[in-house]
């Protein structure tokens, strides 16, 4: 299997880590975003939305990172995507929320914050951030109060769920999300990042 990958990218993140996290034998093939690999005929033909992660397994082709995750952790058993319905759409319920509501508040911090910096694309806007901070906050608020009584997402076991609203943590600090008061967030998160396949997977980003 191959996965086409940008290193600094929170959605090829959380594929990588699982492919990791499972012992699976995954060939990467870098997509430079910043050079704009994404928008050659040749990427597009692979995804047309023209964005990573991508996996590749023999003819089958698929993009978007929770159904590239969902079918790396079919591929062997893992408590990661236990077999058993009710889990599997518990765990599929927070990788909606996470693309959905998670992601609203997270993306534009992150990239008024260190991504504009890091692109040389000016100051953050005033009014795009406070947008973002004020979903920020209501959607962190439901994750610290559904993780008060529980170490994991689903099950009280490590699974994707995990791996994929964690993701959105990737540059919370260089990007200063304001996660001070959210203290079981913080402390999951901090499980996340005891996991090998998370510090294998760190992108090595400009600090200041
Ligand atoms: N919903 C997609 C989002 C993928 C995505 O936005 N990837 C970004 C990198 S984090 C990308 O490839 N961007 C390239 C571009 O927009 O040109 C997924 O979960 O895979």
């Amino acid at each position: 299997m191959k996965l086409y990958y940008f290193p600094p990218s929170p959605n090829s993140r959380k594929a990588q880590a699982v492919a990791i996290h499972l012992g699976l034998p995954v060939e990467l093939e870098l997509v430079n975003l910043q050079q704009g690999q994404q928008r050659t005929a040749e990427f597009l033909a692979l995804n047309p939305t023209g964005r990573i992660p991508v996996l590749q397994d023999g003819d089958f082709v698929l993009w978007e990172s929770t159904a590239i995750m969902q079918y790396l952790a079919s591929r062997v058993p893992t408590p990661l995507w236990p077999d058993d319905v009710k889990r599997r759409a518990d765990i599929m319920r927070w990788q909606s929320w996470q693309l959905s509501h998670w992601s609203s508040g997270t993306q534009p911090i992150q990239f008024e914050r260190f991504v504009k910096k890091v692109l040389d694309l000016g100051e953050p806007d005033a009014q795009v951030l406070e947008s973002a901070i004020a979903t920020f906050h209501r959607e962190a608020t439901v994750l610290d109060t559904y993780l008060a009584d529980k170490d994991y997402l689903v099950n009280n076991t490590l699974t994707l769920a995990d791996f994929s609203v964690a993701s959105n943590l990737t540059y919370a600090t260089i990007a200063q999300f304001p996660l001070e008061k959210y203290d079981h967030i913080r402390a999951w998160y901090g499980r996340l990042e005891a996991l090998p396949a998370w510090q294998q997977t760190t992108p090595q980003v400009p600090q200041g």
